[in-house]
C-alpha cells in the first residue's frame, strides 16, 4: 500500500523509502527530519516486507558497529535480535565496514562514507490512521 505522502504502511508503522543516495550519518540525519529514523527490522516479516520493495540496490538500515568489535546495535538502542546477513557477510571487508545496508535477498556490512539510498521508520500515529 504506497500512501499519497509516499510512506509505505505496514503493522502499525511506516516506511519511507529513499530515491536519492546519502552517507549512513546524512541518511539518519533526513530520517530524523522526517520525525522517524533508520529502519529498525526486528522480525523476518519486517525483513521481507522492507526488502520486497528494493530490488538490488543498497539502502541504509538503522544498524551500525557496536562499541565491542564484531557487535552491533540498532538506532533505537537495542541489541541486534534476528539478523539477515548475505552469505559471508559481515566480513569487515578492509577493516573498515562499520554500517548496515540492506537489498532484497539480504545485509551487508559496508563503509560507512558510502552514498546509498536509505530507509526510514516511524510508529503510525493512532490520531490519523
Ligand atoms: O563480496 C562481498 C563484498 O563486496 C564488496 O567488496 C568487494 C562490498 N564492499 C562495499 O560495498 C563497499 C563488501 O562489503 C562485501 O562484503
Ligand atoms: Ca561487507
Amino acid at each position: 500500500e504506497v500512501r499519497p505522502d509516499g510512506w509505505l504502511h505496514f503493522d502499525h508503522r511506516l516506511y519511507f523509502i529513499s530515491t536519492t543516495k546519502k552517507n549512513w550519518a546524512a541518511s539518519r540525519d533526513d530520517c530524523l527530519e522526517r520525525d522517524a529514523d533508520l529502519v529498525v527490522i526486528n522480525s523476518r516479516e519486517e525483513q521481507e516486507f522492507v526488502t520486497r520493495q528494493l530490488g538490488y540496490q543498497w539502502f541504509w538500515i538503522g544498524l551500525s558497529a557496536g562499541d565491542t568489535e564484531g557487535t552491533w546495535k540498532w538506532v533505537d538502542g537495542t541489541i541486534m535480535t534476528s539478523s539477515f546477513w548475505l552469505s559471508g557477510e559481515p566480513n569487515d571487508a578492509g577493516g573498515a565496514e562499520d554500517c548496515v545496508s540492506t537489498r532484497e535477498d539480504g545485509w551487508n556490512d559496508a563503509p560507512c562514507a558510502y552514498q546509498y539510498h536509505w530507509i526510514c521508520e516511524k510508529v503510525r500515529s493512532l490520531l490519523w490512521s
